[in-house]
C-alpha cells in the first residue's frame, strides 16, 4: 500500500510547489509557491487524490460537492465521481443574462454541501464564496483543503464554526521534502521563518568575480581580457567612433592605459590604410596591453559574413581580437569567425529595439552554444558562462535625441552584473579624453568591487 508521504512525492514531481524567492499578490515575499493545478493533469493522481480527501471525511453528513473555481473544480468532479456525492458547479460571477443563477446543477434548499478548495492561505476566497452558496438556501458544515499553507486561514474559518479537513500542511511537505534531500537546512529555515510571520531573510546574490569568470569561461579571448582587466583594475572599453586615422590613433594613445579593449566601427573612418591605421593601432594595443573589439555587428548569411570578415578593403579578420555579430541569421551564421572572440548582440540600448525578452531568449541559448561566442551585448542579465558588455554608458546624459539611453557604470554592475562598459561620446568628446577615461575607469572599478 502506498504511504501518503509517497503519494506526495509523486504530486510534487508534477512541479507543484517550489522554492526560492516569490513575491505574492500581496506584495510579500514568499519563500515556497504553490500551484496545484497540474495535479488535474495526471488522471491517475487526481483520482488518488480523491481519495485520500474522500477518507478523511464524514461522507454521510454530505448531500451535494461544490469545488471552489477554479482549481479545485476538477478535485471536486473527481471526489463526486468516486464518492457518488453530486456535484454542484459555482460561477465565479453570476451569469449576467438568462437566471443570473450563480450555482449550477441540482440541488434543493436545505442539502448540506461540501467545499472542496486547493489551497488555504487567509480564507478570504472561501468566506467570500460560503455565503454566495448559503444564498441559495444550502448549509456548509465542512470544508476540504488539499493544502494548508499555515497562513491562520484554517483557524479564522474554524472560528466561524466550519470543519477544515486538509489533507497536507506546508510544515508536513516540507519535513518530507527535507528527509528526501529535496530542501536544504536554510530554505527550511526560510520557511519556518515565513511561516511565523517573521520577515524572511532571503540571500543577497552576488555577481561573480573575474576571477571566478577566468575560471567558468573557457574562450581564449574571454580568459585574455579577464587577465587584463585583472592587471590594469579596469573593465572599461572606450568605443572610439571617431572618422579619422589621426583622430582614432591620438584617441588610442590617451585612453590606452585605461582600457581593456578599444571597440571600433572601422568603416566611419574617411581614411582606413590598412598600413596606416592597423599597424600603429596594432603596437599601441602592445604598447598599453588592450585589445582590438570591431563592432562590426554581422548580420547577414555565413556565406556573406566569411566574406565580409575575410575581405574588402579592411580585412578585419587579419587584426580584430574579438568582433560583435547579430545572431539573427541563426546559429551556423556564426561558425566563419574562426581565430576570434565572438560577442553576440543579445539586447540593445536603443529607445524602441526590437530585441524583446522572447528574442534575447533565443540570442542567448545561440550565444550560450556556439563555440566561437565568450560574451554578449544587452541590457540585461546574461548567464554568468558569458561575458556582458554594456555599451549605453554615460555620467552626464541620459540619452542624445537620437534613441541612445544611457545608464551609469553603478547601475550596469549592480543591476545587470556586467562585465565590461563601453563608453564612447562620455569620452572621445570630453575635452581632456584621457582624464574622462581615467574617470570611468574608477567608476566602473569602483562599481564592480561594490557589487561583490
Ligand atoms: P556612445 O557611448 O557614444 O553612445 O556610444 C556607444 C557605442 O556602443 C556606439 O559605438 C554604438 O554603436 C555601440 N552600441 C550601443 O550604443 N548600443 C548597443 O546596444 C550596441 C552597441 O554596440
Amino acid at each position: 500500500m502506498e504511504t501518503k508521504k509517497e503519494f506526495f512525492l509523486e504530486c510534487y514531481q508534477l512541479g507543484i510547489i517550489k522554492f526560492g524567492r516569490f513575491t505574492l499578490k500581496s506584495g510579500i515575499e514568499s519563500p515556497f509557491y504553490v500551484d496545484l493545478r497540474p495535479l488535474a493533469s495526471d488522471p491517475k493522481i487526481l483520482k488518488k487524490l480523491a481519495n485520500y480527501m474522500l477518507d478523511m471525511l464524514p461522507l454521510d453528513n454530505f448531500d451535494l460537492i461544490c469545488g471552489v473555481p477554479y482549481a479545485a473544480l476538477p478535485m471536486a468532479t473527481a471526489m463526486s465521481l468516486e464518492s457518488y456525492l453530486p456535484l454542484i458547479i459555482k460561477r465565479k460571477e453570476a451569469k449576467q443574462y438568462g437566471t443570473k443563477k450563480i450555482l449550477e446543477g441540482i440541488y434543493t434548499s436545505g442539502q448540506n454541501c461540501l467545499l472542496v478548495e486547493d489551497v488555504v492561505t487567509s480564507g478570504a476566497s472561501l468566506l467570500e464564496t460560503i455565503p454566495e452558496i448559503e444564498n441559495e438556501g444550502i448549509t456548509v458544515s465542512d470544508i476540504v483543503v488539499v493544502l494548508d499553507r499555515q497562513q491562520g486561514g484554517k483557524e479564522i474559518l474554524e472560528q466561524k464554526g466550519f470543519r477544515v479537513h486538509t489533507l497536507f500542511t506546508i510544515s508536513e511537505v516540507c519535513a518530507m521534502l527535507k528527509e528526501e534531500g529535496h530542501l536544504a537546512d536554510d530554505e527550511v529555515e526560510r520557511i519556518n521563518d515565513f511561516l511565523a510571520g517573521n520577515v524572511v531573510k532571503f540571500k543577497e546574490e552576488k555577481r561573480i568575480s573575474y576571477e571566478d569568470k577566468l575560471a567558468l569561461c573557457e574562450h581564449s579571448v574571454a580568459q585574455k581580457l579577464l587577465e587584463i582587466a585583472l592587471e590594469k583594475r579596469s573593465n572599461l572599453i572606450v568605443s572610439a567612433d571617431v572618422t579619422s586615422t589621426p583622430e582614432l590613433l591620438a584617441l588610442a594613445e590617451k585612453v590606452g592605459p585605461h582600457i581593456v579593449a578599444l571597440k571600433m566601427h572601422m568603416d566611419i573612418l574617411m581614411d582606413f590604410d590598412a598600413d596606416k591605421t592597423i599597424l600603429p593601432l596594432k603596437d599601441l594595443a602592445t604598447k598599453y596591453n588592450f585589445l582590438l573589439m570591431e563592432d562590426r555587428k554581422f548580420a547577414d548569411i555565413g556565406n556573406t559574413q566569411e566574406l565580409q570578415f575575410s575581405y574588402g578593403i579592411y580585412k578585419i579578420s587579419n587584426w580584430a581580437d574579438f568582433v560583435t555579430a547579430q545572431v539573427i541569421a541563426g546559429y551556423e551564421s556564426l561558425d566563419c569567425f574562426r581565430n576570434v572572440g565572438v560577442v553576440a548582440i543579445i539586447g540593445m540600448s536603443s529607445k524602441g529595439t526590437l530585441t524583446t525578452a522572447d528574442y534575447r531568449e533565443e540570442a542567448t541559448n545561440i550565444a550560450l552554444s556556439h563555440p566561437n561566442v565568450f560574451g554578449g551585448v544587452s541590457q540585461y542579465k546574461i548567464p554568468n558562462e558569458l561575458l556582458l558588455f554594456t555599451p549605453g554608458i554615460n555620467l552626464a546624459e541620459t540619452g542624445d535625441g537620437k534613441g541612445q539611453q544611457y545608464n551609469t557604470p553603478e547601475h550596469a554592475f549592480s543591476q545587470l552584473e556586467s562585465d565590461f562598459i563601453i563608453v564612447g561620446r562620455g569620452i572621445y568628446k570630453a575635452d581632456d579624453a584621457e582624464k574622462a577615461a581615467l574617470n570611468y575607469r574608477i567608476a566602473g572599478w569602483n562599481a564592480y568591487e561594490a557589487s561583490l
